[in-house]
């Protein structure tokens, strides 16, 4: 990984906005599994739709309930790497920062990240499938699913599956963000799950610099205004080196 292009570090520099948009690539470095990666992604040994949609949770609760809780179990037992920490720090170098993530392991808030925009939800956090009440574990009858008290469903973990709409309070701030940032980071997502992969997109209609940051080449690597080639938890701390520096 070179140094951070003088020209993409004047940009950081002077923006009164930055807007950071991470994906499962971030968590990978912390022993987090990605989706779409080859051989180590979850979608390459479980299929979503036998796991992550409604219809999947509905015709086979405790299927998709274990896995969530085997899921949630390795995610509590990791700890946030130097690119969580790097964005944890970034916060408080620009006038207005914006986090938002896919990810659903909160380790961005564990990090020291603050008001973290989740757009696809907390697998440590759970709701009725029904009346959509905000439910803890602690509190939890016995079930697998445990039953809901308002007696007419059961506990689901409050994840965005597909087909399902995005918390709207999340989506407007995300959009906001992109609309409003002078910079846009998008960070170890393979920009395909939408809506969130129009974020960078729309960002940069709006006249923000794009900047990826990934191992690999995504469907945004053609068009982002810089591409930083390598791992976010390496190359996010050269970024804030390159900050404090001077
Ligand atoms: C590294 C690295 C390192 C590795 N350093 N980099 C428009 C067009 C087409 C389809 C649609 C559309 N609008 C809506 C859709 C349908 C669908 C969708 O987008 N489908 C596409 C896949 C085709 N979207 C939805 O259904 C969404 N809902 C919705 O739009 O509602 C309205 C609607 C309803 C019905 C019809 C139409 C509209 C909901 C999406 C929910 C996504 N849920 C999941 C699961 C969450 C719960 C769980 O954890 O189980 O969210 S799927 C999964 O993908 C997860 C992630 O947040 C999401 C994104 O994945 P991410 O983070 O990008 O991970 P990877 O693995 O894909 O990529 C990792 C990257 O990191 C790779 O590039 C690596 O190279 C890189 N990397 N190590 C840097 N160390």
């Amino acid at each position: 990984m070179e140094a951070i292009a003088p020209d993409l570090l004047a940009r950081l520099k002077s923006a009164k906005h930055v807007a950071v948009l991470t994906g499962a690539g971030v968590s990978a470095e912390s022993g987090v599994p990605t989706f779409r990666d080859a051989q180590t992604g979850l979608w390459a040994k479980f299929r979503p739709e036998d796991l992550a949609t409604p219809e999947a949770f509905r015709r086979s609760p405790k299927l998709v309930w274990d896995w969530y809780q085997s899921r949630s179990y390795s995610v509590a037992a990791v700890e946030p790497n130097q690119g969580h920490v790097a964005l944890a720090v970034m916060q408080d170098l620009f006038p207005q920062f914006t986090l938002i993530t896919q990810n659903v392991d909160g380790l961005h808030e564990r990090a020291g990240s603050r008001k973290v925009i989740e757009l696809h939800g907390n697998i440590l956090k759970h709701k009725c499938l029904d009346c959509g009440m905000p439910l803890s574990l602690t509190d939890a009858p016995p079930g697998s699913p445990p039953a809901c008290p308002c007696g007419k469903s059961c506990y689901r973990p409050d994840v965005v599956w597909f087909g399902e709409n995005l918390p709207i309070e999340a989506l407007d701030a995300a959009q906001a963000a992109a609309r409003d940032c002078d910079v846009f980071l998008s960070v170890g997502t393979s920009t395909v799950v939408y809506p969130a992969a129009e974020l960078p997109f729309s960002a940069q209609r709006r006249g923000a610099a794009v900047v990826e940051i990934n191992r690999d080449a995504t469907p945004l690597s053609a068009q982002a205004d810089y591409v930083l080639r390598g791992a976010s938890g390496k190359i996010l701390p050269l970024i804030i080196d390159a900050l404090q520096a001077d």
